[in-house]
């Protein structure tokens, strides 16, 4: 039987969007960030968007914006239509089953069908992933411009502003002993009070990461995340093992099977989420379960999306019973300008979940038309 309600039309474009300063990670630089929004109508009228992101096209990971674009438009679309709009998990299994990988895709669209469903049903998305547990979550801010002293009056003004008060630093670009000696300059600079975590984006092997480590945790660091290569879980494991200061697991972590390999070994203190990674919110959560019943911490992470992408994630990581690392979800705050009519709330030091239908974001069609860079409509013949 035809289902009452279905995808009638996916559309996918790439906007490119300006940031507020450039952003030094280990393997690149970001002066600005590429949005993948998806567009999904329904056959009842209702629409949901959805976005996908990656940081420096393919320098973080192996999927680009124009690559989620093409897989959208070639695969995943032409196997939506026609589905139960209102049926999001045998959608998202009918993709899972019938495309290999393919996270980020797969993210934007789950989180496009949610919007479309909140819509119609009047709910907000987190309400059908079962019902936030909090209304904000705590956001740190990325100390990211590669010069120490910037980066303290950054940090300084941003506490002021009680806009953020844990801070993490990107690190691996520069030789460890340049990299410990800014962020110990920071540390001391913002003192006893203030969280700092680093992240080093896989750059260092098994042997400079316990040099810098123990540096590090010598410093004062509260956490450290992906010190070495994400297919290095052996490594990982005796890091872990060998220091009281956390280990975060980010690229190593996507979805619920590597929260069961990783917490069998032992490998990890501490898991950061991202819907990017997982496919979506609903592995997501699979994945935070499992984290769990292992009783590792779990933090919200970030590829940097813009509002909607970030805002989905706090729908989902708002219903997580444990976000003991709070979130990285100040990605709107990179950008100079948005895509959306009101701009997501970032207050005393939280970013407050929108409350309407959906994702609780509307479209600005004037900004889109001006930022976007192309288009590609697929839908019933
Ligand atoms: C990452 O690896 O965590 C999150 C915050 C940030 O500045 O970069 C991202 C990616
Ligand atoms: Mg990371």
């Amino acid at each position: 039987m035809k289902p009452a309600i279905t995808v009638t039309a996916v559309e996918t474009l790439l906007v490119d969007l300006p940031t507020i300063r450039a952003h030094k990670l280990a393997m690149t630089v970001m002066h600005r960030q590429t949005l993948v929004i998806v567009r999904l109508r329904c056959s009842d009228g209702h629409e949901g968007v959805g976005e996908a992101t990656s940081i420096g096209g393919l320098a973080y990971g192996d999927q680009s914006p124009e690559g989620v674009k093409l897989a959208i438009d070639t695969y995943l679309a032409p196997l939506l239509i026609g589905l139960d709009a209102t049926n999001v998990n045998a959608a998202m299994a009918w993709l899972v089953r019938s495309v290999q990988g393919q996270s980020l895709a797969k993210s934007a669209i789950e989180t496009a069908l949610l919007d479309a469903e909140g819509r119609r049903r009047g709910l907000p998305v987190h309400a059908l992933l079962g019902g936030a547990v909090r209304a904000t979550l705590p956001v740190l801010w990325t100390l990211a411009s590669g010069d120490s002293t910037r980066d303290i009056d950054e940090a300084l003004a941003l506490i002021e502003q009680r806009r953020h008060k844990v801070f993490k630093l990107k690190v691996g670009r520069r030789d460890v002993a340049a990299d410990v000696a800014h962020v110990a300059a920071i540390k001391r600079a913002l003192g006893d009070e203030v969280l700092i975590t680093v992240d080093a984006n896989q750059a260092w092997d098994e042997a400079e990461a316990t040099r810098a480590i123990a540096a590090l945790e010598a410093a004062g660091v509260g956490l450290i995340e992906q010190p070495v290569s994400r297919r290095h879980r052996g490594a990982l494991a005796r890091l872990s093992a060998r220091f009281d200061v956390p280990i975060m697991a980010d690229e190593g972590f996507n979805d619920a099977i590597d929260a069961f390999e990783l917490a069998r070994n032992a490998a990890a203190d501490v898991f950061a989420l991202k819907l990017s990674k997982a496919g979506g919110p609903g592995e997501t959560l699979r994945a935070a379960a499992v984290a769990d019943a292992a009783g590792i911490g779990l933090y919200g992470g970030t590829l940097l999306e813009g509002s909607l992408g970030s805002v989905a994630a706090a729908h989902t990581f708002a219903t997580c019973p444990q976000l003991a690392w709070g979130t990285e979800l100040f990605g709107p705050l990179l950008l100079k300008d948005d895509i959306v009519v009101e701009r997501p709330v970032f207050r005393d030091f939280e970013l407050h979940l929108p409350t309407g239908p959906g994702l609780g974001l509307q479209i600005d069609e004037d900004k889109l038309a001006h930022y976007r860079r192309d288009r590609t409509h697929t839908s019933i013949r």
